[in-house]
């Protein structure tokens, strides 16, 4: 019996912290954008890296054909630290540790980091999570990839208002999972070894947590913010009695 409630102590305790992680985030800062949830704003995960989906010049040099240099915080060091999208080329980067939500209004949501000596046009697209493409139709999604085209970025202003495209919508009620970027073609500079846009990192200006798996575990749904709350406070009162009795 001690056992279970000493495992259940240690469950509660770490529910708690998870709580407080997530409220107590510590906001960072990079060339001026805050991102308050911190660096788990960034993205995770490479679903697909194609230099050559247009055909065009595709980048040579190792150094910067590396789809994994475009994920977590922005570390471009002047030599290392981001990929070459190619003339034409594509990246899509997921996030899994949190999402992208829209921030209710007009303040940039999303932000791309480029780097390079050429201010370099790119193509970007979201991708909804299941709630929100029920909430919002596939009309966004022109060719049918899963992704809604949202417009385009230059080197110099690289980010993107959701609730410009989206409007209407409250703050955080508007979820997406992956980013796609594709290189415009007609925009690049001279071409060479890191032909197309060079990408050092992708940010959820505002990020929420992940949308949870559907269908969810059978027997344990998620509890929901207000609920893990109080089993923190539940399990930080077990604590104190335990250690005063
Ligand atoms: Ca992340
Ligand atoms: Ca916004
Ligand atoms: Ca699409
Ligand atoms: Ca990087």
């Amino acid at each position: 019996m001690q056992g279970y409630v000493r495992l259940l102590q240690s469950g509660l305790i770490i529910l708690a912290l998870a709580f407080a992680a997530r409220v107590f985030a510590v906001p960072v800062t990079y060339d001026g954008i805050t991102f308050p949830d911190g660096d788990v704003s960034f993205a995770d995960e490479v679903l697909d890296y194609d230099p050559s989906h247009s055909d065009e010049a595709v980048p040579t040099d190792p150094n910067y054909m590396d789809p994994d240099e475009a994920l977590g915080a922005p570390n471009y060091s002047g030599t290392v630290g981001s990929v070459s999208l190619g003339s034409g080329g594509l990246i899509e980067l997921a996030f899994t540790d949190n999402a992208l939500t829209n921030s209710g209004d007009d303040a940039y949501d999303l932000h791309i980091f480029e780097v390079g000596p050429d201010i370099e046009d790119t193509f970007v697209a979201i991708r909804p999570t299941l709630d929100t493409l029920d909430l919002l139709g596939s009309g966004y999604d022109s060719n049918g990839d899963g992704f809604f085209e949202v417009g385009s970025v230059t080197g110099s202003t690289s980010s993107l208002d959701i609730d410009a495209i989206f409007s209407g919508f409250t703050a955080g009620s508007l979820l997406f999972d992956a980013v796609q970027l594709i290189d415009d073609p007609d925009k690049d500079g001279q071409g060479g070894s890191t032909v197309g846009a060079d990408i050092d990192a992708v940010g959820a200006i505002y990020s929420a947590p992940p949308e949870p798996e559907k269908p969810p575990v059978a027997s344990v749904p998620e509890p929901g913010t207000i609920g893990l709350l109080s089993l923190g406070l539940l399990a930080l009162g077990l604590v104190r009695r335990r250690t005063s009795g």
